[in-house]
């Protein structure tokens, strides 16, 4: 049994959480991480986990530490009543570094609060009893819920063996997507709403979008409004060898390419089978990436849509536009999780019912504020 947290832990493990806030696509397949140690309840170190394939949060604050007890000629046995607080549980097994636990452990830190524990098959609470057995006092969970909401992508993979998944749209007032006609016609949203599709650009560690888009839209694709890094690009339906003038290959010179999920090589279309999506889920978990945000066209929503294999929907509505003709939306769940203003245009965002019923879903509220805050302009 790990120790209940103090009040005066919560502080610490919420600048822990600030602290893991880099953009996921940074980090994916990896969680985010960020970690910091205190001495007499003051920070006196801070980490972050910054990059898959780099030191882990913990490591980087343990670096810290020892620079802040070198510049203050402070011994290391200072380090026995020394806290490090930690927004996911120290990892305990060889991945691509080695293990945090050994870390910890040769540190001297006596005390170790953490927000959640991992879900990696590997580690689930092994790396807190490690700790616990070598005579650490072990406290936690704290904030878990929201430490986990902010693992979602990782967890996803974790648990699913697929990409956390984001589908996004961009419908006109009367409910379509488009003109009908061939080429992109004029933009549905504004200004203000590119901009934060760019954000979610940025979170998401692959971008999908079908090769018909691909081709007459000829988009950029890109995250530049919110800076990098930006996604990789997917597309659903292989075209290649890719026209040489298109817009997404100054940054992606090598799209990945998903062919249709289909037993039938003439058909150009998507089937109905989980097992065909599952095909592009494998394509994409090999690749490393825990998140994707599915930009259209319709037929590649509809895909997701209809299998049940999305977790956030983002929907933007022009309510000054209306067409009278093309390619109808797809159809919205009931219920938005939020809905708010985007600068001129409306904008909804649904969370998948198995993440508002399931046995750890995220604080709603919390999840609203976020929203509220992030949209607010400052
Ligand atoms: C931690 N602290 O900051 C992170 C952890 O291949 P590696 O060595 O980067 O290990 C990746 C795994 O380590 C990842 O799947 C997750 O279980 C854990 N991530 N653990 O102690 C960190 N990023
Ligand atoms: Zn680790």
């Amino acid at each position: 049994m790990m120790l209940p947290p103090l009040p005066s832990d919560w502080p610490f493990i919420r600048r822990c959480l600030e602290l893991a806030d880099v953009p996921g696509s940074a980090v994916s397949p990896n969680p985010l991480v960020g970690a910091l140690i205190t001495l007499d309840n003051r920070v006196v170190a801070e980490g972050f986990h910054q990059s898959c394939g780099l030191a882990h949060a913990e490591i980087n604050a343990l670096k810290a530490w020892k620079s802040y007890l070198q510049d203050h000629q402070i011994g290391e046995g200072a380090a026995a009543a020394a806290t490090l607080y930690i927004s996911l549980e120290p990892c305990n097994h060889h991945g691509r570094t080695p293990p945090c636990t050994e870390a910890i452990l040769a540190s001297g830190i006596g005390t170790v609060v953490y927000a959640c524990t991992d879900p990696h098959p590997l580690v689930q609470g092994r790396g807190l009893e490690r700790l616990r057995t070598a005579g650490l006092q072990v406290r936690g969970p704290v904030l878990e819920k929201e430490a986990r909401w902010m693992n979602r992508r990782f967890e996803t993979m974790v648990h699913q063996n697929r990409p956390y998944t984001v589908l996004k749209w961009a419908r006109t007032a009367d409910g379509y997507l488009d003109q009908g006609e061939n080429g992109p016609g004029p933009r549905i949203s504004g200004p203000q709403a590119q901009r934060w599709v760019h954000r979610l650009r940025r979170e998401q560690a692959a971008l999908l979008v079908g090769a018909r888009t691909l081709l007459l839209d000829n988009p950029i694709l890109d995250a530049r409004l919110a800076g990098p890094p930006h996604p990789r690009i997917a597309v659903a339906g292989d075209s290649r060898p890719w026209p040489l003038d298109l817009q997404v290959m100054h940054r992606n010179p090598q799209p990945l390419p998903m062919p249709w999920p289909t037993n039938d090589p003439s058909d150009s279309g998507p089937t109905k089978s989980p097992e065909g999506l599952k095909s592009w889920h494998k394509i994409l978990v090999e690749e490393g990436l825990n998140s994707v945000l599915v930009e259209g066209g319709a037929k590649t929503l509809e895909l997701f849509l209809q299998e049940g294999f999305w977790d956030e929907i983002h929907v933007i509505e022009n309510p000054h536009m209306h067409t009278g003709k093309g390619t109808p939306a797809p159809a919205e769940p009931q219920t938005p999780l939020f809905s708010g203003h985007l600068g001129t245009d409306l904008y909804r965002v649904y969370l998948h019912p198995a993440w508002v019923a399931g046995q750890n879903a995220p604080d709603l509220d919390y999840l609203r504020d976020h929203f509220r805050l992030q949209l607010s302009p400052s």
